[in-house]
């Protein structure tokens, strides 16, 4: 029996797929000769009794199920390790599919095909809090992912995500086992959220949004946990800011917990009207059960949603990043993009003198500390002569995940570190960088990165530099940024909001006469390029502008390049946040004096701007130690900031009573640590 291929029935009509699996297994009477001893893996099942897992398939068939999941949830790497059967991923959900596969075969018919879909659980292991490697979850997907399309799956399901990078692993792997097969499988992705509303990492929907649409997959949508009802919100977030084809697969309730086991609330009728409503508010593309949901609960549903149709969906999620908790979109509509610079090895002293010792709490606190100056992203460089960034990189960012909430951007020259950093990143991060040095070929630069940037669903910075180097002039830069440009998204399938060209910033208070127009050519380009790529993105390095002055003549030459850069079209800064000034703060003489340097106005400007800063000193924002002592005792509790805290507390006894300063002040940052927590922004 032939039937049509699902993604070309995908949003022409509502599918129902199948309820629990497990709780069906439960009611058949197995013993453990069944298991062969493995008590509680089902998967054993597909080659014990492969006539009671038919039976399941046929039941739900039989309900008006359009769709099975295959006993394959527990089919992989960490879920059989826990048995001793981490071998037999292959066996195991090869023998699922084929089970499936038949009993839909037989059960065909041309007014109602039906098709199997593989099913792929989360294990037990989450990569984001480092209980297993990314590459080792992606290999795992990898193997169960070309068993089940050799048992002859219709499509992918990767389910019950609760680790944002544990799905990157999981469509990774998929994609591959369907380009090794050269099949059209479709991958659909459901993840699973806890009561708070986020998945159980803490990543919120609109982080699992712009991490996941861009991996190129067919639905996203969620299942187990709460219920319909606990679900409605999130379903509606999902439809009105997601790109994909939407899915609903919950618990008949939410479980109790009794003697006998779990116990399930909903029945069949309250469950199918919950679910089908969300279908005709939101117009979902495939329905279905998770735990405790039976082919009565299938039956109910089927017929509630028969005349029901999809809503195409209409968002889009492009031009956003995300860290593990949340997502930041690259337009930032009142200001710029920040991005804090001080997480960089060769940009930093105090960084990389925390990264040589392997100082990880000090990273990270450097880290927080650009992200409450407003950094939104950080750019994370681990490039420092000597050392292995392919070590270093994903260490640092294993280390940051969970600990910062802005997104990453990871930095370096070296292909191979970006893809180790990548691989460690949940969220959304943004490569920096590519560009033409080593030309665009196969196995150029250009192009290892880009297959990275690609499979990982990033995005990426483009920066001005081809096979004759360095792009100095405005001639120069715009015809390597339109390259860069027309390569990213016709060869890679890049749309403009995901792509950052950066102009490239050089030091222009060197005193050599030829970079002295480095600073005017790179505002020019940007103002050519934001005027024909609107929702293209630029950035620079502002700081490099600056370098070899003092620090006082670094700040504001920084400021007011980037507001000039800023007022051309610059969307998106590299920075210390805290060492930019306002415009309006810095004498007007400086601003003038800064200005003739910048647009080279003169061959003495950059005598008479250093002449100004004479004997002057840094203007900065307050360090953590410059605060008063009650301020900091808070931050090092929301901050998580442990260095000086026995000083500082120390200096606090001698301000008021112990009791007042747990009552009055410790408990505000508490107040504070729990309401952060509570929106899942802090773990
Ligand atoms: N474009 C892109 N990425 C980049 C750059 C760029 N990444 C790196 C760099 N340039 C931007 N980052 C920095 C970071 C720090 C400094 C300059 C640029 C800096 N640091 C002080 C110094 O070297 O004097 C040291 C400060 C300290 O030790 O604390 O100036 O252009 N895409």
């Amino acid at each position: 029996m032939t039937r049509p291929c699902l993604r070309s029935v995908l949003g022409d009509r509502v599918l129902v797929a199948d309820g629990a699996m497990g709780t069906m297994l439960q009611l058949q009477g197995l013993d453990l000769v069944d298991f062969q001893g493995y008590e509680g893996c089902n998967e054993v099942l597909n080659l014990t009794r492969p006539d009671v897992v038919g039976e399941v398939h046929r039941l739900y068939f039989e309900a008006g199920a359009d769709v099975v999941e295959t006993n394959t949830f527990g089919a992989n790497l960490t879920a059989l390790s826990e048995y001793g059967l981490e071998n037999r991923i292959e066996e195991l959900a090869e023998m699922g599919a084929l089970i499936a596969r038949q009993v839909a075969d037989v059960m065909s018919t041309p007014e109602k095909p039906r098709w199997v879909l593989g099913s792929m659980g989360p294990g037990t292991k989450l990569p984001t809090l480092g209980q297993i490697g990314y590459t080792q979850v992606r290999d795992g997907y990898h193997a169960q992912a070309r068993a089940l399309i050799r048992g002859g799956v219709d499509g992918l399901l990767i389910e019950t995500c609760q680790d944002l990078l544990g799905v990157k692993a999981g469509v990774v792997g998929a994609k591959r086992a369907i380009a090794e097969a050269g099949t059209d499988t479709p991958i659909f992705v459901s993840v699973t959220l806890e009561v708070s509303g986020t998945m159980l990492v803490g990543s919120s929907l609109s982080a699992v949004i712009a991490t996941i649409a861009p991996l190129g997959v067919d639905l996203l949508g969620l299942n187990c946990s709460t219920g319909p009802d606990g679900m409605r919100e999130h379903i509606r977030m999902l439809s009105q800011e997601s790109p994909l084809g939407l899915s609903c697969m919950p618990n008949a309730g939410m479980p109790e917990l009794t003697e006998a086991g779990a116990l399930y609330p909903l029945g069949p009728e309250d469950f199918a009207d919950q679910v089908a409503s969300f279908v005709e508010s939101f117009g979902l593309s495939l329905v279905g059960g998770c735990c405790g949901t039976t082919p009565d609960h299938v039956a109910a549903l089927a017929q509630r949603v028969a005349h029901l149709t999809p809503q195409p969906p209409h968002a889009s999620a492009a031009g956003q990043v995300a860290s593990l908790y949340s997502a930041v979109p690259l337009t930032q509509d009142v200001s710029y993009l920040t991005i804090g610079e001080r997480t960089n090895a060769s940009g930093s002293k105090a960084f990389r003198e925390a990264m040589l010792a392997e100082d990880w709490d000090s990273c990270i606190d450097i880290a927080r500390g650009l992200g409450s100056e407003g950094a939104h992203v950080l750019d994370l460089c681990v490039d420092y002569v000597g050392r292995d960034g392919r070590e270093d990189m994903p260490a640092l960012v294993a280390h940051l995940r969970g600990s910062v909430d802005s997104a990453l951007m990871i930095d370096s020259s070296n292909p191979e570190v970006l893809i180790a950093g990548l691989e460690q990143c949940p969220g959304r991060a943004i490569v920096n960088s590519v560009n033409f040095e080593s030309g665009e070929g196969p196995g150029s630069k250009f192009a290892t990165t880009m297959d990275a940037v690609v499979e990982h669903g990033a995005a990426v910075v483009g920066l001005c530099i081809d096979e004759e180097g360095q792009a100095r002039t405005l001639e120069r830069k715009l015809e390597v940024a339109y390259r860069l440009i027309s390569k990213l998204t016709s060869d890679y399938g890049m749309v403009q909001d995901d792509i950052l060209i950066d102009c490239l910033t050089f030091p222009i208070g060197t005193g050599q006469e030829d970079t002295r127009h480095d600073g005017a050519a790179t505002i020019e380009a940007i103002r050519y390029l934001r005027s024909d790529f609107p929702s293209l993105h630029l950035t620079l390095g502002i700081s490099n502008v600056s370098f070899g002055l003092k620090p006082a003549a670094r700040v504001v030459l920084n400021s007011v390049f980037l507001d000039q850069c800023r007022t051309a079209g610059l969307d998106a800064a590299i920075i210390s946040p805290a060492k930019i000034l306002p415009l309006a703060s810095i004498p007007e003489e400086q601003v003038q004096a800064a200005l003739d340097l910048i647009w080279a106005r003169d061959p003495e400007a950059l005598d008479r701007y250093l002449a100004l800063f004479e004997g002057a000193h840094v203007v900065a924002a307050t360090p953590l130690e410059d605060l008063p002592v009650l301020e900091r005792i808070g931050l090092h509790i929301i901050d998580c900031v442990t260095k000086h805290l026995a000083e500082d507390l120390d200096e606090a006894l001698g301000l008021k009573s112990a009791t007042d300063l747990i009552n009055e002040d410790l408990l505000e940052a508490m107040r504070e640590v729990g309401e952060r927590f509570g929106s899942g922004r802090m773990q």
